[in-house]
């Protein structure tokens, strides 16, 4: 398997005109998603919002690797990732305002994005080991960070994975920070790829900005994975901007990270150059490309501002069949606030 870092990256050998175009296509809409939805937070329209600026390389470029029937396991991070593989813009709008996710009939197969660190990981294990016992030939590919491979399910997932060769690729995405924490304080092992090893199978790191690579890396690994080897990918990308709306990074990071400048460069600057400067895509394809990303995203707001308000009840269905007392009792007390608040007027 490649070992696709720095220099190595952009190559021409990868470039397929037409998966290329669709990659820049699938990045611009992303980023427009992106930009509009923090937008949207800091108007209030959603309490609270985690931009993926920097990562739409590493998310397209795996989407772009996946098949029709191959199983996502998202994060909170990995919006890219879930519209470059179909589902709607609106939906992930929706969820963000306090609907239930995929409201929409889309027939992407994917989990809902976990919130709660690495605890998608053991499930996505189980997913590839069912798929195992029901002979289904699809795989199975689970979204993580860099400081979910502190967490105990991220170890238990890629033990039983290992063991039971489940068709599983486990995509961390190393954006270097997990809030505060930078990378190299997070794990003390040369690289997050590595561990694999331990668990008997292949891990492999690429350039995370790079769209073509990841793209190369992750339909490999797919490959692998349902012939019963599984694979950790690490994509080495940077969060460019805070971790949610709720976080201030100048707090803990300076501007000048000591990354590669593959790393930190924005990774859509970067790719719009490579494919400009070989003729792929011109002022027209680009323009084209963004109009039609902001008449998709105006129609995903209106579809999503025409919904009735969201049900808070809702906040306390689908985990348990049965509420615990103290949950009705939290419930309780949401009710009685909320006849004394107008929701609207709430300060996020
Ligand atoms: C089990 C659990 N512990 C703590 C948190 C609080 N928390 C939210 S995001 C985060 C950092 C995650 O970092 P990383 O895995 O690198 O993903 P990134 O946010 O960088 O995409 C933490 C600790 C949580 N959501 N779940
Ligand atoms: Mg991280």
């Amino acid at each position: 398997m490649h070992r696709l870092i720095g220099e190595r990256s952009l190559d021409d050998s990868w470039l397929d005109e037409q998966d290329a175009r669709a990659a820049f296509r699938d990045m611009v809409r992303t980023r427009r998603f992106d930009e509009r939805a923090l937008a949207l937070q800091r108007r209030g329209w959603m309490s609270g919002y985690p931009p993926f600026t920097g990562q739409e390389a590493s998310q397209v470029g795996a989407a772009h690797a996946m098949r029709d029937d191959d199983v996502l396991f998202p994060t909170y991070r990995s919006n890219a990732l879930q519209i470059a593989r179909g589902v709607p813009m609106s939906d992930i709008l929706a969820f963000r305002r306090g609907r239930p996710e995929y409201l929409s009939d889309h027939d992407v197969p994917v989990f809902p994005q976990a919130v709660p660190i690495a605890t998608q990981i053991p499930l996505a294990t189980g997913a590839g080991m069912a798929a195992n016992y029901t002979e289904e030939d699809h795989a199975i590919l689970v979204c993580f960070g860099d400081g979910a491979t502190s967490e105990g399910d991220f170890h238990e997932g890629l033990n039983f994975a290992g063991v039971f060769d489940a068709p599983v690729v486990f995509f961390c995405e190393n954006n270097a920070w997990a809030i505060s924490m930078p990378r190299e304080r997070q794990t003390a092992s040369d690289s997050i790829a590595v561990k694999a090893e331990a668990y008997g199978f292949e891990g492999v790191q690429v350039d995370g900005n790079d769209p073509l690579a990841v793209r190369e890396t992750v339909t490999e690994a797919l490959a692998d994975a349902r012939e019963g080897s599984p694979v950790l990918v690490e994509s080495l990308t940077y969060r460019q901007g805070a971790h949610t709306t709720a976080d201030d990074p100048s707090a803990y990071r300076d501007d000048d990270p000591d990354l590669p400048e593959w790393r930190v460069r924005d990774p859509l600057d970067r790719y719009e150059e490579f494919l400009r400067d070989r003729g792929v895509i011109d002022d027209a394809f680009v323009e084209t490309v963004r109009e039609n990303a902001e008449a998709e995203l105006k129609d995903a707001v209106e579809w999503v501002e025409d919904l009735p308000p969201a049900d808070p009840d809702d906040a306390f269905e689908h985990a348990y069949e049965t509420l615990s007392p103290a949950l009705v009792e939290q419930r309780e007390e949401m009710r009685d606030f909320l006849t004394r608040h107008d929701p609207n007027e709430l300060e996020y």
